[in-house]
């Protein structure tokens, strides 16, 4: 089953959008295999953002992230990846389609509430960055998930 790394960032913490959040995605049926607050270092940021590390916006988004805690999550499910990516919408919150997290929450390009994988690849390594094998389950939910 397909896994993708959440990251609910420091303005989600600071706004106590947490829950609010986290609801969308149990109610359209993902699976929280992983969770916890932790509070994102240098190191780590570099790591995650590998990516971006060139560019002109890297050293406001490597002190944003490390500002506050932040809440890390690994949702299962069906072709969760992309789903979510949907669920998030655009990078800038201005530009994110109505309904989106993004759309409905946020106005800023950096301040945008919410990291999700943008591919399986990516969720892969990010995943593993992020949780310890033993900090992931695997677990029966009480009405599993129709995938038909
Ligand atoms: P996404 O999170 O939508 O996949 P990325 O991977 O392009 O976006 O960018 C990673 C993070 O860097 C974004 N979530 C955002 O916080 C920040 N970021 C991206 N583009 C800009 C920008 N032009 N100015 C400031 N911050 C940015």
């Amino acid at each position: 089953m397909e896994r993708t790394l959440i990251i609910l960032k420091p303005d989600t913490v600071q706004r106590k959008l947490i829950g609010r959040i986290i609801q969308r995605f149990e109610d359209k049926g993902f699976k929280i295999v992983g969770m916890k607050m932790i509070w994102i270092t240098k190191e780590l940021a570099y790591k995650h953002y590998e990516a971006h590390i060139n560019k002109p916006f890297f050293n406001s988004l490597l002190e944003f992230i490390t500002s506050l805690p932040v809440v890390v999550m690994v949702l299962e499910g069906p072709e969760v990846v992309e789903q979510v990516r949907k669920m998030v919408g655009n990078t800038d919150c201005k530009k994110a389609e109505v309904g989106t997290i993004r759309f409905d929450f946020g106005l800023s390009i950096q301040n945008n509430l919410i990291h999700a994988s943008e591919s399986v690849q990516d969720a892969q390594r990010e995943i593993k960055i992020f949780f310890r094998d033993d900090e992931l389950f695997s677990y029966n939910e009480y009405k599993p998930l129709s995938t038909v």
